[in-house]
């Protein structure tokens, strides 16, 4: 059998975590990542008994029997390449949707991310959307987490900040970026609040904190971001000093070309 750390969505996932270590993002044990199995990824593990079972504060039977790759809590982006098995693990949500599984991973006693709640929430949201959807990332993008502390909490302001400062923007986000004003992480309510915004965005802001984006895969997700963070350092490094910003008849015309469905709330 071929070693759980060689299949590619492992091999993926380690890329782009360290990735996002590189890039400054996840400082210490910043940041949290997990991704849904095809039910072929799943087969080497169907006939498998958990190591453990942990219990949940929430109810994911939406994803009953779906077995998910997700970070440990309390472990370093840093050394995702060099432990594999202890930052990253894989569990399988419960026929009661309330336990958890382990069965590869967690070395050392590990359990899943302190961030599991809203994980598993908004894949449940983005799902609810589009059966293609499997992954979701949560990292502390510099720019991004700065440009809370610079722009209004308005939606449709942050939105059009970021759709004018780079072309792509607006084909690669239409629907725009979601916004939670500052909250405390980790529980179940940032969950189903961060949730609830994915019902309309594939992107929501956590202020002062971060950002968490979903995708249908790790290049989806993760592009994603890092378009985001692309127009908001382009903010921050020409603030003060802007001759010009795409405005709203080119957005228009650039989402009429690429025929993608812009959210007109935002225009
Ligand atoms: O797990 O980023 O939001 C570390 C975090 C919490
Ligand atoms: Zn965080």
């Amino acid at each position: 059998m071929k070693k759980i750390e060689k299949m590619r969505f492992v091999v993926d996932a380690i890329d782009v975590i360290d990735k996002m270590y590189m890039n400054g993002w996840d400082e210490r044990n910043g940041g949290n990542f997990s991704y849904l199995l095809t039910e072929e990824e799943a087969k080497v593990f169907q006939k498998k008994k958990p190591s453990r079972v942990l219990e949940l504060s929430f109810d994911a039977s939406y994803l009953k029997n779906r077995f998910v790759l997700v970070t440990a809590t309390g472990q370093f982006f840093r050394n995702v390449k060099k432990y594999p098995e202890e930052v990253l693990g894989i569990a399988k949500i419960l026929e009661d949707g309330k336990h958890i599984g382990l069965y590869w991973g967690f070395k050392n006693g590990g359990r899943p991310t302190s961030e599991f709640p809203s994980h598993l929430l908004c894949h449940i949201a983005r799902l609810k959307k589009d059966s293609s959807q499997r992954v979701v990332i949560h990292t502390h993008a510099t720019y991004t987490l700065a440009l809370t502390f610079l722009l209004p909490e308005d939606e449709r302001i942050i939105t059009r900040t970021l759709w004018k400062m780079c072309t792509e923007c607006s084909i690669v986000f239409p629907e725009g970026i979601g916004y939670l004003p500052w909250e405390l992480c980790g529980t179940t309510k940032i969950g189903e609040d961060t949730a609830k915004k994915m019902e309309t965005f594939k992107i929501v802001l956590w202020s002062m904190h971060g950002v968490y984006s979903a995708g249908s895969s790790i290049n989806e997700a993760f592009g994603l971001i890092e378009t985001v963070e692309k127009a908001a350092k382009i903010y921050c490094i020409t603030m003060g000093n802007r001759q010009r910003e795409i405005d709203d008849e080119s957005i228009k015309e650039l989402c009429d070309f690429f025929r993608v469905d812009v959210n007109k709330a935002m225009l």
